[in-house]
């Protein structure tokens, strides 16, 4: 998976950028990549049981764009094409006060922010759909499904001219697939992290919050509270430490748990297991996915020569403690190639190549 971080000059999308990677940086002018691991606390229990040679999370790619000035010129801003290709955006909306870090007109209005940057992605969608219409228009006598890609390219058009974005129309497989390839930013999965201050944090509260919670809720889209700077300081400290000092800010999951957590669950993400002396391992599937395609993550060959998967749920094995008592119980069960992996299995394939 891949994820843009988008929002205004300095709202804390580089701080939140150091946040999930660990990876600190100066002030960026154009887009930075790191990988992010999800800390499943699951996986670090399963290692602790099996003590692998090697212990391998999920992992997120996340691009950190520098931020957008919007209302500048109407021209599609060019930083956008560092995310054309990600899963889902985040961005990211300032609450925390600071007189060190003065906002262009010294007010904290993240409900305001969101919808200046909302906008941003709708003029870039505009822009390359305008693009996209001229190509089609000189394919017109070549392209057999002129027609309907004009009919469906129109509809967009007609939304983001009134600054909608894409994510609020309804489209049929047919014309979904059609524009899947244009990498329209509003059609992406929306997420929005709110950077706030300690005390804003303790005290559960920020400026326009219940706007932007019924903006947020009627439109199912996850809202996360970070307080960027404070978390990345936290997460520098000794473990010991570190849980008191979260304790005190009243949070229990790091930063990139949270987000991670949101993201699987509004991308429709799961995660299924392998364990061994060898590695323990995390793979990242989409809800929905069956045993054989499962096995595919791992390796084609496995997929191709799939026989059967052996599975236990986490929760199971972590009660009985032993793959012994597992099957002992009855729990222990094999699988056949159309068995939809539930999040949370660990898994064996059987197979021959
Ligand atoms: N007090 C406080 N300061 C913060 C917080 N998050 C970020 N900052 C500070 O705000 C400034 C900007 O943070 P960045 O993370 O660089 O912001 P940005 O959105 O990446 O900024 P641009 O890339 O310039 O758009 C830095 O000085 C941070 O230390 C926070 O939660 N509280
Ligand atoms: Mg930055």
């Amino acid at each position: 998976m891949k994820i843009g971080i988008v929002g205004l000059p300095q709202s804390g999308k580089t701080t939140l950028f150091q946040l999930l990677t660990n990876v600190e940086l100066k002030a960026n002018l154009q887009a930075n990549t790191g990988i992010a691991k999800v800390l499943d606390p699951r996986i670090t229990e399963l290692s602790k049981i099996f003590q692998p040679k090697k212990t391998t999370y999920a992992t997120i790619e996340v691009v950190d764009v520098a931020g957008l000035v919007v209302g500048v010129n109407k021209k599609e801003n060019t930083l956008l094409n560092a995310i054309k290709d990600v899963d889902a955006v985040v961005q990211v909306l300032r609450a925390f006060r600071s007189d060190l870090v003065p906002t262009a007109d010294g007010k904290i209005e993240p409900m305001r922010d969101l919808n200046q940057i909302q906008s941003e992605l709708v003029l870039s969608d505009w822009s390359l759909l305008e693009t996209r219409l001229e190509r089609l228009e000189k394919e017109r006598f070549k392209n057999k499904n002129y027609e309907k890609e004009k009919a469906v390219l129109t509809k967009c058009q007609e939304a983001l001219e009134q600054d909608l974005p894409l994510w609020t129309l309804d489209f049929t497989d047919d014309e979904a697939k059609m524009i899947r390839g244009y990498n329209f930013l509003t059609l992406k999965p929306l997420l929005l992290v709110v950077n706030v201050d300690e005390e804003q944090m303790q005290r559960n509260t920020y400026p326009q919050q219940d706007e932007l919670e019924a903006w947020a809720e009627e439109r199912g889209i996850p809202i996360i509270i970070v307080s960027a700077q404070v978390e990345v300081e936290i997460s520098q400290l000794e473990a010991e430490d570190r849980a008191l000092f979260m304790a005190d800010l009243g949070i229990n999951e790091s930063g990139i748990e949270r987000l991670s957590r949101a993201a699987y669950a509004h991308l429709g993400l799961i995660s299924y297991f392998t364990t061994g002396t060898d590695e323990v391992r995390a793979w990242t599937i989409t809800q929905g996915t069956n045993a054989k395609q499962a096995a595919g993550k791992i390796h084609s060959d496995i997929e191709r020569g799939f026989i059967r998967a052996e599975v236990v749920s986490y929760d199971d094995f972590i009660e009985l403690g032993s793959i012994q008592k597992v099957k002992e119980k009855g729990l222990f069960r094999l699988e056949g190639k159309e068995y939809i992996v539930q999040d949370g299995d660990i898994i064996s394939f059987r197979f021959n190549v």
